[in-house]
């Protein structure tokens, strides 16, 4: 039976991980661990409603635009005050950057935690029952507990982050996360209520066959960019690109391959969010093995200068991003 590497078997729930995870660490308080745990939480609560949302009249437009300009769906709304309701019950969150809204939500000033999330990428294809997801970030706030939180808190990069996530709502729902030590996925089981460990130790391919962009752009993208697409192309690599970040990145970590969204003249720093969307995956990536780069540098590297602040992003296969690297002059 396969082993994870806390020597716990396949179908462990995450209650449990988390504990003997922590166990792992003398030190550890059980903050990070309850954080997880709301997080998750609010990942079934959204699972159901996803599930539902055909049925329950909340597909659809909300009639509102988010700070990034973009038509909030009815369920990114919905994600969005769940999980500020299951943060702010749980007590570990001094502070919430999230793409729903335009500035910090403060929390707890006593606690020592920051998250900075996409409640629901993707969410653009909700109504056409397409799989989505959640993107978290998590770090540890360098200014002392108990006064406000201060930007250094909130502008931290990401190699700063203790901890990274995406839930995705596809076929089964699935939740992954990294405190630094390995990529774990878990399966959400509903009959039970629970995710079950199902993927343990996650490794990114180290190739692959796969390419992942919006070729709709491609006489926007930047000449390297597009030399690399026909490389792609002339290798016989498969195109997929299912037009969500979480479940384009989630097959990439399972099969093997890229997954590009570049800039353009039109969005010369990208379209993808540093905070809660690029640095989360770029964790993730590189901890099990991949890559993550903005064409120049490491994602984990860039220093943010805004909450909201856009980069490219390339992002997979390590010898798949290497290469895409080596058509940059
Ligand atoms: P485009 C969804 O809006 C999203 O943020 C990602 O989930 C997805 O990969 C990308 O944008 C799709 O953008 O411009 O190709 O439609």
């Amino acid at each position: 039976m396969n082993k994870s590497n806390l020597g716990l078997p396949i179908g462990t729930t995450l209650d449990r991980f988390i504990k003997r995870n922590q166990d792992e660490f003398p030190y550890a308080t059980g903050e990070l661990s309850q954080l997880v745990r709301d997080i998750a939480l609010a990942g079934k609560i959204i699972n159901r409603e996803v599930n539902q949302s055909g049925l329950l009249d909340i597909s659809g437009g909300f009639g509102e635009k988010n700070v990034q300009g973009e038509d909030q769906q009815k369920l990114d709304v919905i994600a969005n005050i769940r999980f500020i309701r299951a943060l702010t019950n749980g007590g570990e969150v001094c502070a919430i950057v999230s793409e729903e809204d335009e500035e910090v939500i403060n929390l707890n000033p006593q606690s020592r935690y920051v998250v900075c999330m996409d409640p629901l990428d993707g969410s653009s294809n909700i109504d056409v029952n397409v799989s989505i997801g959640t993107i978290f970030s998590i770090y540890r706030r360098k200014s002392p507990s108990g006064g406000p939180v201060q930007m250094e808190d909130i502008l931290q990069k990401g190699s700063e982050q203790v901890a990274a996530g995406y839930i995705l709502y596809g076929s089964s729902t699935m939740m992954v996360y990294t405190t630094g030590h390995g990529v774990h996925g878990f399966t959400y089981e509903p009959s039970l209520g629970e995710y079950l460990l199902s993927h343990d130790i996650m490794k990114c391919p180290v190739d692959g066959k796969i390419y992942s962009v919006n070729e709709g752009s491609y006489n926007l993208f930047d000449q390297h960019v597009m030399d690399y697409i026909e490389y792609c192309r002339g290798q016989h690599y498969s195109a997929r690109y299912i037009g969500s970040l979480v479940a384009d990145f989630h097959r990439n970590m399972l099969k093997g391959g890229i997954y590009m969204y570049p800039k353009t003249a039109k969005a010369p720093e990208g379209k993808l969010r540093l905070l809660y969307e690029c640095n989360a995956l770029a964790l993730i990536a590189e901890q099990a093995g991949g890559r993550a780069t903005d064409g120049h540098q490491r994602i984990l590297d860039i220093e943010p200068k805004a909450l909201h602040q856009r980069s490219p992003l390339y992002i997979g296969s390590k010898s798949m991003v290497d290469k895409m690297e080596s058509f940059v002059k």
